[in-house]
């Protein structure tokens, strides 16, 4: 009797040793990166995502942040992700345009009216059309969902009001010549660098100001570089994604899928709400720690950037009547 209900333990222990480390070692670590640090809104939304993916799995699945750029430049992660070295990434539209050239679209400037017009495009039917077009291209990225990423405005070292104030001056871009067009455009020299090198860049006046939204800026702390004249130009809004290895994807079950599709949109909702949030409270930021916002009429900018829609945004003639037309 002893002896059997021994054996009976014995079994049943080595069993729930088995199964234990059968469960240890089907643990499937999901990589993200992303190029903003700790506590962005991005970073956070991702993090609860993969929070919420472990739980359901039952530890299956854990999704491990590389934040602050430590896995590359965005340009890197996108590649990393392609090759399946990265399973989950989160970037701008922006440097994913040279691989999907449809996106392009997004990225033009003043291509929007306005944040709500953009937030109401992304949110609706033209927004899941380009998704799925990411998903469809040969790009081996499978785009989960959108992350707003606000409007970028172009900061310098010295004040800015008009199109003619950035003759001469060098301001870095996104790597994409669709905004170093757009910055030769608006009257500047347009250098394209990955978004880790500007800091530096400032510093040594290899370039003289970049252009991005207020909770960049500041995490990113290029405003104390003496780059602290925040011309708002608002000239592009573009939308980010966050994006899964098609490789990593391919290797989950449906249901698996399914799962990290309920949470993707509510990473995305949740991203949303962080970053107003976190608009606010680093454009407080800025102006206590003296940047100063040059509010401006941006039709100058608008008006000058008129060739670059016309250059680019021949090719999307229709899709482009098509966001014009939401209201
Ligand atoms: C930020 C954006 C990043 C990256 C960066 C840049 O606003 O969230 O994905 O695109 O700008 O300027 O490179």
């Amino acid at each position: 009797m002893n002896t059997r209900r021994s054996f009976v333990a014995r079994c049943t222990l080595v069993a729930a040793i088995a199964g234990a480390s059968l469960a240890a070692q089907a643990q499937t670590i999901l990589k993200a990166a992303d190029v903003h640090p700790p506590g962005y809104p991005t970073v956070v939304a991702i993090e609860n995502l993969g929070k919420k993916l472990e739980a359901a799995t039952n530890g299956r699945y854990k999704v491990q942040m590389f934040p602050g750029g430590v896995l590359g430049s965005e340009k890197e992660m996108v590649e990393q992700t392609q090759v399946g070295a990265i399973q989950i990434t989160r970037v701008s539209l922006g440097v994913i345009g040279p691989v999907v050239p449809d996106v392009n679209v997004f990225n033009m400037p003043f291509v929007f009216r306005s944040e709500a017009h953009m937030r109401k495009v992304i949110d609706g039917d033209i927004g899941a059309e380009m998704l799925d077009k990411i998903t469809n291209s040969p790009a081996r990225l499978v785009a989960l969902g959108w992350m707003d990423a606000g409007t970028r405005s172009i900061y310098t070292k010295k004040p800015v009001r008009k199109p003619e104030d950035l003759k001469g001056l060098k301001v870095r871009m996104m790597g994409n010549p669709l905004f170093v067009d757009t910055m030769n455009a608006m009257g500047g020299n347009g250098i394209s660098m990955g978004y880790g090198e500007v800091f530096n860049a400032l510093q040594t006046g290899v370039v003289d100001g970049a252009e991005n939204n207020p909770p960049s800026l500041f995490t990113s702390n290029h405003y104390t570089t003496g780059a602290k004249y925040y011309t708002q130009t608002h000239h592009l809004m573009i939308p980010e994604i966050f994006a899964m290895s098609k490789i990593a994807w391919d290797k989950m079950s449906k249901d698996d899928q399914a799962l990290v599709k309920k949470f993707s949109r509510e990473a995305q909702l949740e991203q949303r709400a962080l970053w107003d949030k976190s608009v606010a409270d680093y454009t407080a930021k800025l102006k206590a720690a003296g940047v100063e916002f040059i509010e401006i009429d941006n039709k100058a900018f608008y008006d000058a950037t008129a060739p670059v829609r016309a250059k680019y945004g021949a090719q999307y003639a229709d899709l482009i009547k098509r966001i014009d037309a939401v209201k």
